[in-house]
């Protein structure tokens, strides 16, 4: 079996430097030079990874790495998430810079990544010929379902959609807790087309006895070892029977992206984004709550009742995460900014809440003493995020702090400070702020 430790990109380039080439390009790089892929990258490909003809290419010392990618370190790491702030890239994790949230609905490009296995090769190749869903347990009418019959069988549903990692924000809890370091971009909101999970449970006849619906993907453990998930978590089945909750095999308009669960995953909107499971193999409906990897111990959970930070919480203390918490960015403009005094300062970003729709939208520029109200768009739909905006006089050149808070219709606020310390990280919807100076 193969080193069950994840290895990041630059220690195995230390380590292997083909076998890095291979994990990451599926192909080795020049023999004699051993230097990687750029050496031996053709002028044209070079020329359309960077977007433009070199006109000076003869110029070009032979190995040379482009700066525009040797500035991006995350260019070489992941395909297609170019600007994306790498966590991890075995398995692959990275966030959106929160200023590349700017668009209205998050282009795949742009939308981050979460991943505690392999892509499975299905994926990688967008090959759905043999791919089927089965759906079992608790139900009277077990169904194995193709692609074709998932889109055929069930009205198409279309929505816009908010995924945030439940760790999203970790980065910011004192003492750090372990796992992926997301400040603010582990966020997104896409368009994506499926069908209810209630249509095809309903077609598979739910049994009164289910409680819960479990997900199994085709993702592989880090390990190598085929009996073990990578993760496999799920919701309760009132959740899964939501109108909200889909299947989908369409994000923005294409099928799903390797990265982000081809053919088909569930979108659970308004809860920890790992309850949309990616890559389905198999609903299984439970009598019981389900105790899949990540489901059990400190995973997804929170305790019970606030603790000091630090706190050894008993595992009998802690309860698992449902709806997410109110939370907002600010998309626009990035922190440390110089402005004039004589200009008007426009701002925008996007607010969600699990619970419901954000009711308010509030900044400060002195450091939470008052709030003006911005603008707030309602959600296209529910559980898509909500545009607001705002511009911003200021009273006098100097260092200023816009702090933006979102307020949803159940009354609950964003925290100015991080909030509820938690043993492994989770729900941090603390404000986020933003330097101005005005000059
Ligand atoms: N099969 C499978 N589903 C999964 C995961 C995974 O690793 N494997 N990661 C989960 C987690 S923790 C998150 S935050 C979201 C991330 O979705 P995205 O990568 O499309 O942004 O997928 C969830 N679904
Ligand atoms: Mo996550």
């Amino acid at each position: 079996m193969n080193d069950p430790l994840p290895e990041t990109l630059y220690e195995a380039y230390q380590k292997n430097p083909d076998e890095a080439d291979k994990r990451i390009w599926g192909r080795v790089a020049d023999p004699l030079t051993r230097r990687g892929f750029f050496r031996s990258m053709g002028l044209a490909t070079m020329a359309s990874a960077l977007g433009a003809p070199i006109p000076f290419a003869h110029n070009m010392p032979s190995g040379l790495i482009p700066a525009a990618f040797a500035e991006d370190p995350t260019f070489s790491v992941i395909e297609g998430k170019k600007g994306l702030r790498v966590l991890n890239d075995r398995p692959i994790n990275a966030e959106t810079p929160v200023t590349l949230l700017d668009d209205d609905f998050t282009p795949n490009h742009r939308h981050f990544v979460r991943n505690n296995g392999m892509v499975p090769a299905r994926a990688v190749n967008q090959d759905s010929t043999d791919w089927q869903l089965t759906i079992d347990g608790e139900v009277g009418n077990p169904l194995q379902l193709s692609l074709e019959e998932l889109k055929r069988q069930f009205p198409i549903r279309k929505a816009a959609l908010t995924l945030e990692c439940g760790g999203n924000g970790r980065a910011g809890f004192n003492p750090p807790a372990k796992g992926n370091q997301w400040t603010l971009g582990a966020v997104g909101c896409a368009w994506y087309r499926g069908v209810r999970v209630a249509d095809v449970l309903k077609k598979a006849d739910v049994k009164r006895s289910a409680v819960f619906m479990a997900y199994y993907g085709e993702d592989r453990h880090l390990s190598g070892n085929p009996q073990l998930n990578p993760i496999s978590r799920g919701v309760p089945i009132e959740k899964a029977m939501d109108e909200n909750t889909l299947l989908v095999w369409e994000m923005n308009g294409e099928s799903l992206p390797a990265l982000h669960g081809f053919p088909v995953r569930l979108i659970c909107p308004g809860w920890p984004a790992s309850t949309s499971g990616k890559w389905l193999k198999r609903l299984w409906i439970r009598d019981q709550v389900h105790d899949g990897a990540k489901m059990t111990g400190y995973s997804y959970r929170v305790p019970k009742h606030p603790v000091a930070p630090g706190t050894e919480v008993p595992e009998s203390d802690m309860e698992t995460i449902q709806e997410m918490p109110v939370k907002s960015i600010i998309t626009f403009p990035g922190s440390g900014l110089e402005t004039a005094l004589s200009e008007a300062l426009p701002l925008r970003g996007h607010a969600w809440s699990g619970k419901g729709k954000v009711q308010a939208m509030d900044l400060s520029i002195d450091f939470g003493t008052t709030w003006s109200s911005a603008e707030l768009k309602a959600p296209v739909n529910h559980y898509a995020w909500q545009r607001w905006k705002s511009t911003l006089h200021f009273p006098g050149k100097g260092y200023y702090e816009v702090w933006a808070r979102a307020t949803d219709s159940t009354g609950q606020m964003q925290s100015m400070l991080v909030p509820g310390w938690n043993p492994k990280g989770y729900l941090n919807n603390g404000m986020q702020r933003i330097a101005v100076k005005v000059v």
